[in-house]
């Protein structure tokens, strides 16, 4: 694949795109969220569905000429009913943060109580964040990990249920290592007379692959994005029950936005294709061997992982055993120039800021998307270490340029795109 030829009209893009190219293929990818979709996906997204206005939806749509678009948008909504089992599917949603904020216009009213898992504690910030309109909206009551083994206590949040009687439960994470398990929500939401959302945003693609358990048997909603572990296009979806069909879609359009990315929800289509496949569920495997090779790697380089390792595709790490002193902010910048791409991150009861942190988030769906296995996750650990010895022992802009080096070699053997190259 090149890039269009149009884009040499365009140099000075041209060589920022060329220039993200280079940066994707010869450095680490290991932000949790992101992952390397494929040619097919993006073949879609710049395609000529990109013209077209289709606010509504098939066969209801405000504009004429959409007779073409509908059999797009309908090929999605199946595929992604099909791979996931359920009943109904918005493939509108832009990103999971839409797909969270029309999930809570379809069900709930401003006001309404909620239970949520908390930012600093692995949730989201539309799972109430003062910061965000779902905490200033609605009444968020949140729930976080326990102390003392760091996961979720199914019986502590039945707990808060009872006391709090929200209207709507939401599980899900964006920073949690462990499986969330659906069923006990499910049970909860039953037992206090709520409405049960699982936000898979991070998980879409480890629920596909089947490594992970499928939520929706269990919830009434289940929203998620299509570009983190599912290797899709950059945006959101939202599966229901039937008897929510017509309020998620009321709340999705006209509710939240407007015109629909059709070129996206084609790409979306292509990529439901995708999950489908036996090889897509030995990816999904892959990826969770992967995260916990690079578990047991950073272990041994004398890291901390919050709850003692993981079983999905993302790891939490925090720095302090390794020293004290030493922060996710220095530890993101120092490992960004050697190569290795993720993000500070709180942990939980982090006595730091978001800004700061005691923690790093590390996930592995795009390094195994390049091929790389536990051998790769060995080195990757052992590269991390020394990045992370090397600013303890030297400062905050210590040299590490010889890690950038071993760096290049690694990814020269895994490149995501040599086609691009
Ligand atoms: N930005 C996403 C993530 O990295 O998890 C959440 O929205």
């Amino acid at each position: 694949m090149t890039l269009p030829d149009p884009l040499a009209q365009d140099p000075e893009l041209e060589a920022i795109i060329r220039r993200e190219i280079e940066r994707q293929n010869t450095t680490l990818q290991l932000i949790a969220s992101e992952n390397f979709t494929s040619p097919a996906v993006m073949a879609a997204t710049g395609s000529v569905l990109t013209n077209k206005y289709s606010e509504g939806y098939p066969g209801k749509r405000y504009y004429g000429g959409n007779q073409v678009i509908d059999q797009a948008e309908d090929l999605a909504r199946d595929r992604a009913c099909a791979l996931f089992g359920a009943d109904h599917a918005n493939v509108q949603p832009h990103s999971g943060a839409n797909a969270n904020m029309a999930a809570y216009l379809a069900v709930i009213k401003p006001g309404d109580t909620v239970l949520g898992m908390r930012l600093d504690q692995g949730g989201h910030l539309t799972h109430g964040s003062p910061a965000n309109a779902s905490g200033q909206l609605y009444n968020f009551v949140s729930y976080g990990v326990t102390p003392s083994d760091e996961r979720l206590d199914y019986g502590q949040i039945a707990e808060l249920a009872r006391e709090h009687r929200p209207k709507l439960i939401v599980a899900g994470a964006t920073a949690y290592p462990r499986i969330i398990e659906p069923e006990p929500f499910r049970r909860i939401a039953d037992e206090v007379g709520a409405l049960f959302l699982f936000d898979a945003a991070h998980i879409a693609g480890l629920v596909a692959g089947g490594a992970h358990p499928n939520p929706v048997p269990f919830a009434d909603i289940v929203t998620f994005t299509t570009h983190k572990t599912l290797r899709g296009p950059r945006g959101g979806a939202i599966l229901c029950k039937a008897e929510l069909a017509a309020a998620i879609d009321k709340a999705v359009f006209p509710g939240l936005q407007g015109g629909p990315l059709e070129h996206v929800i084609a790409a979306k289509a292509v990529a439901f294709r995708e999950a489908s496949t036996p090889e897509f569920a030995d990816y999904a495997r892959r990826i969770v061997v992967n995260a916990s090779a690079l578990a047991e790697g950073l272990a041994q380089e004398g890291l901390r992982l919050v709850s003692g390792g993981t079983d999905n595709h993302l790891l939490l790490v925090d720095l302090r055993p390794l020293d004290a002193k030493l922060t996710g902010k220095v530890a993101q910048e120092a490992l960004d120039r050697a190569g290795i791409t993720c993000n500070k991150n709180t942990i939980p009861d982090d006595p730091r800021s978001p800004f700061v942190t005691s923690g790093l988030r590390l996930g592995s769906a795009a390094v195994t998307t390049s091929g790389m296995g536990p051998a790769e996750m060995g080195e990757i650990a052992s590269l991390i270490g020394r990045v992370l010895r090397t600013v303890s022992e030297q400062g905050a802009d210590a040299d590490v340029s010889d890690v950038h080096d071993e760096v290049n070699v690694l990814c020269s053997k895994f490149t995501p795109y040599p086609e691009l190259a």
